[in-house]
C-alpha cells in the first residue's frame, strides 16, 4: 500500500445551482445541479499514514489548524477508512491556490483534492462517478468537481445514487470572470443559508420545480453549443436561487451594492454585443460566464466600468489528478 499520496482539483461555479439539502447527513440535495469546472483555482492536498498511536493531523496553506477544525477533516477521512477497513491516522497537508483577493470559498475544490488523495492512498480506487459519492459528504459542491468542463451533480435518493455525472468538455470557447466585489468572509455561511431557505422561504418549492426545468433547458444548449441560451439560463437560474432568500423568514441576501453595480455593467456590455451573463453564490461576487476568445477584452472593459474591482479571468479547468 502507498505511504504518501498527493491530489489536485479544481473548483467549479454552478450554472443550475444546488441550494438545499433533502438529508443533511447524507448531503443529498434537493435538485440536481450543473456546473463549469474552472483551471485557475485548485487545492492541492497530500494525504499520509501515521503511526497508530498518533491522531490525525490537518495543515492548511501550512499552518496546523486547531482540533475543531481537525475533527471535520476526521469524520471525512472515516469514510474511506471504514471502506476500506484501513484505520490509522492520517496527515493531511493542502494548499489553496485561489488567488489573493478571489474571495471565492474553496469547498469544493479542497474536499474533491483530499477525496481523491485518500481513494488512492487507501487502495479504493473507486471510480470517478463511485468517488464523486464519497466526496459529496465533505461538501455538496464538491462532488461536482470530480470532472472538468460542464458536469452534472444529479440528485439522487441515497448515499450511492446521488453522483456526479461528466457532461461536456466545454472546449467551445467558454471562459469565465470574476468580478471581485469584497474578498471577505461571508457572514452567513451556504450551509446555513440553505437551511434556513429550505425551513421558511414561500418561494422554495418553486424554486425546485424551476431547477428541474433549468437543468434538462441548460443540457439542451450544451449539447447544441447554443452559447446565449447557456447564458439565458444560468443567468436566470442564479437570480431564482436568489429570489428564494428574500422569501425566507426572516429574508437575507448576499447582495452588496458593488454586486448590483457589477451585474449592471455585464448587462451594459452585453447591449454593446459581448456574449457575457452573470451568476452569484453565496456572497456578493460576480462571475461572468463568456467567450474565452473575449474574455481578455472583456476584462479590459469590466475594468474601465468598474475601476476599483479586482477581476480574475480562468479558463474551463480538467477534473481531478493523482499528482505523485
Ligand atoms: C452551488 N453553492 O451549487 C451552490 C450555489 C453556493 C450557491 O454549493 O453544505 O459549500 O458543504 O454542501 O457546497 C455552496 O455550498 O455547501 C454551494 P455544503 P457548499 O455551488
Amino acid at each position: 500500500m502507498l505511504n504518501i499520496v498527493k491530489a489536485r482539483a479544481h473548483t467549479n461555479i454552478a450554472l443550475i445551482k444546488y441550494w438545499g439539502k433533502k438529508d443533511p447527513h447524507l448531503f443529498i440535495p434537493m435538485n440536481s445541479s450543473l456546473s463549469l469546472t474552472l483551471d485557475e483555482f485548485y487545492t492541492d492536498t497530500s494525504v499520509k499514514w501515521l503511526p497508530v498511536t498518533e491522531s490525525d493531523v490537518f495543515y492548511l496553506n501550512g499552518e496546523k489548524q486547531s482540533q475543531e477544525e481537525t475533527k471535520k477533516i476526521s469524520a471525512f477521512l472515516d469514510l474511506f477508512r471504514e471502506k476500506s477497513q484501513h484505520f490509522s491516522p492520517i496527515e493531511v497537508a493542502s494548499i489553496n491556490f485561489v488567488p489573493t483577493a478571489a474571495g471565492l470559498a474553496s469547498s469544493a475544490s479542497a474536499f474533491a483534492a483530499l477525496g481523491a488523495a485518500m481513494n488512492r492512498l487507501t487502495g479504493l480506487d473507486l471510480s470517478e462517478e463511485d468517488l464523486s459519492t464519497y466526496i459529496r459528504r465533505g461538501s455538496g459542491s464538491a462532488t461536482r468537481s470530480v470532472f472538468g468542463g460542464f458536469v452534472q451533480w444529479t440528485k439522487g435518493n441515497s448515499h450511492k445514487t446521488s453522483r456526479a455525472k461528466f457532461i461536456d468538455d466545454a472546449s467551445w470557447d467558454i471562459g469565465m470572470l470574476t468580478l471581485v466585489v469584497n474578498s471577505n468572509s461571508k457572514k452567513i455561511s451556504s450551509r446555513q443559508g440553505m437551511a434556513h431557505t429550505v425551513n421558511t422561504s414561500q418561494f422554495y418549492p418553486a424554486w425546485v420545480e424551476a431547477a428541474n426545468q433549468d437543468l434538462i433547458a441548460i443540457k439542451q444548449a450544451i449539447a447544441q453549443r447554443n452559447f446565449q441560451k447557456l447564458g439565458e439560463i444560468t443567468e436566470a437560474n442564479g437570480m431564482k436561487m436568489h429570489g428564494t432568500m428574500l422569501g425566507a423568514n426572516p429574508p437575507f441576501c448576499y447582495f452588496e451594492p458593488g454586486s448590483i453595480l457589477a451585474m449592471n455593467a455585464v448587462r451594459t456590455l452585453r447591449e454593446q454585443g459581448y456574449a457575457c451573463y452573470f451568476t452569484m453564490d453565496a456572497g456578493p461576487n460576480v462571475k461572468v460566464l463568456c467567450r474565452k476568445s473575449q474574455m481578455k477584452e472583456l476584462q479590459t472593459q469590466f475594468q474601465a466600468l468598474l475601476p476599483d474591482l479586482t477581476i480574475i479571468s480562468s479558463g474551463v479547468g480538467q477534473g481531478i489528478q493523482i499528482l505523485e
